[in-house]
């Protein structure tokens, strides 16, 4: 592993031409490396808290760049060593420059990732929060990039570094019953042993329910879509799917029986159900189809109401307001009552929106004022601040299917507490399982009163397990996993 006590040096602003530029330097001795080459009207060697500074740094053949330079003399940096921050202009060339400066003064390159490992080996991040800080980079959308940051602020550092101290203060009390075995002293009784282990594992499973976004139980979420006949469900279902299971036809009442399959989205393993559309039964089959679309939707871990985009039209000449319209089979006061009996986190969809293209001078103004006409007409009563969405959709062109499908997967993790970066989700899961079995293989030893060494020896299985995830047990193999992936500067 690279040496924390060398100094380092890399353009950390992202690449191409930008107004502005970061250089940054960090290690014991990146003030000394700054006054051999920075130069300012101000005095600034002597402040002892961070602070920024005007100045100019001398590149190679004499010139003078103008820079700013923030300073962290001690340990309020990220990587809590001493820290600079060059800020200029955001040209590569002029960058590579100034690193190239700090290079002569003895300063190193740094490699990938190496701030965020200096941040993580200095107890400043757990490696999760390194995870996210590197999710943060990658977001490719506002969700993403909102689960990072929740994680980085400590999401799942918070709730694991509890646990682990809950764990580590029972092993501190078994074990001192296991030093003081000869003289009858009892530390912790075999109720609070197994009180305390109890509540870990409650925690514990809070954190794997949290980590994979599904029920502790194994079994995966459940999504229903449901909606008037004919609205798009199980096109929208074949789509997800990727299969043609769900039978589709222009005949409003094609689907009677529920059908459901298996799907990842997003990184998450759900159950989608297809169901019957919404209408009055007629007769014992549609009787019988819409108990069933009643059964798994109050089964469901959330529900999609799909709404067929033809019924939102503009009201008149006044292509700045718009209604749901009633059409002959489609019950407007159905869509309503459905909208303002969501639950949290269900969704909206909006399908055949391809079909609105033409008709309305825009898609995205149109999605505008219909959600603006949710709000007012659905949710000014209810006084709730969350309005759900309208998602956009087409099964026919592809519009909106990867954006619902972030969207299922976001509001489930939501609704089982916070979410958690994929990375994160693919090297912690696997951990958090073993530390679960060794903490119920504890409370069984406990419970059986099978000795107290094998309750401890168990729970020293859970913590080194959970070590992993958070990083106070590391390997070289997990920190190139999780810092291989950086770039440099960061
Ligand atoms: N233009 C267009 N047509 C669509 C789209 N999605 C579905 N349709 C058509 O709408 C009709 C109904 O689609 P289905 O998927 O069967 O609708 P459903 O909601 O499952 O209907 P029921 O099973 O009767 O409740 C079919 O003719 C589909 O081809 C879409 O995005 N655009
Ligand atoms: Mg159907």
């Amino acid at each position: 592993m690279w040496d924390v006590q060398e100094t380092i040096v890399a353009i950390s602003s992202a690449p191409g031409a930008a107004v502005r530029g970061i250089v940054r330097i960090s290690g014991p001795n990146s003030l000394t490396s700054l006054a051999k080459v920075f130069s300012s009207t101000e005095s600034w060697q002597q402040a002892g808290r961070s602070h920024s500074v005007d100045g100019q740094i001398k590149l190679d053949g004499g010139v003078q760049l103008p820079v700013t330079a923030l300073i962290w003399p001690d340990q309020r940096s990220y990587t809590r060593q001493p820290t600079v921050e060059i800020h200029t202009l955001g040209s590569t060339p002029i960058l590579q420059q100034v690193v190239s400066a700090f290079q002569l003064t003895g300063v190193r390159l740094a490699q990938p990732g190496e701030f965020t490992l200096r941040a993580f080996l200095s107890g400043r991040l757990d490696l999760t929060q390194a995870e996210a800080v590197l999710a943060v980079i990658d977001a490719e959308n506002q969700n993403q990039f909102d689960v990072a940051l929740r994680q980085m602020a400590g999401g799942l550092a918070g709730p694991l570094g509890g646990l682990r101290t809950q764990l580590l203060s029972t092993l501190a009390e078994v074990e001192a019953g296991l030093d003081f075995v000869e003289e009858d002293i009892q530390f912790i009784s075999q109720e609070q042993m197994l009180g305390q282990l109890g509540n870990c594992k409650n925690s514990l499973d809070k954190v794997i329910q949290q980590i994979s976004g599904r029920h502790v139980d194994g079994d995966r979420p459940k999504v229903v879509l449901t909606g008037l006949p004919n609205s798009g469900k199980s096109s929208l279902f074949n789509r997800l799917t990727e299969t043609d299971q769900a039978i589709v036809t222009e005949i409003a009442g094609t689907t009677t029986d529920y059908i459901s399959a298996a799907v990842t989205l997003d990184q998450l393993s759900v159950e989608l159900i297809d169901t019957a559309g919404f209408e009055t039964a007629t007769g014992e089959i549609s009787a019988s189809a819409q108990q069933h679309r009643d059964q798994q939707e109050s089964a469901a871990d959330l529900r999609v109401l799909c709404i067929d985009a033809q019924m939102v039209q503009p009201i008149g000449e006044n292509a700045h307001a718009v209604a749901f319209v009633d059409r002959e089979c489609s019950p407007t006061q159905w869509i309503q009552s459905q909208i303002a009996n969501l639950r949290p986190h269900d969704l909206v969809v909006l399908n055949k929106i391809e079909l609105l293209t033409d008709q309305l001078p825009s898609t995205s103004e149109l999605l505008q004022l219909a959600n603006d006409q949710l709000a007012n007409d659905q949710f000014a009563n209810k006084q709730t601040a969350e309005t759900p969405p309208l998602i956009p959709t087409s099964s026919k062109t592809g519009i909106g299917l990867e954006q619902l499908g972030q969207r299922i997967a976001a509001s489930l993790r939501r609704d089982a507490g916070e979410s958690v970066v994929g990375s994160t989700v693919q090297r912690a899961n696997t951990s958090l399982i073993e530390a679960a079995e060794s903490l119920d293989a504890a409370i069984g030893a406990a419970d059986h009163m099978l000795g107290d060494e094998i309750v401890a020896a168990e729970i020293r299985e859970s913590l080194n397990a959970l070590g992993q995830v958070v990083g106070t047990v590391y390997t070289d193999d997990i920190l190139d996993l999780v810092f291989g992936r950086f770039c440099i500067g960061k």
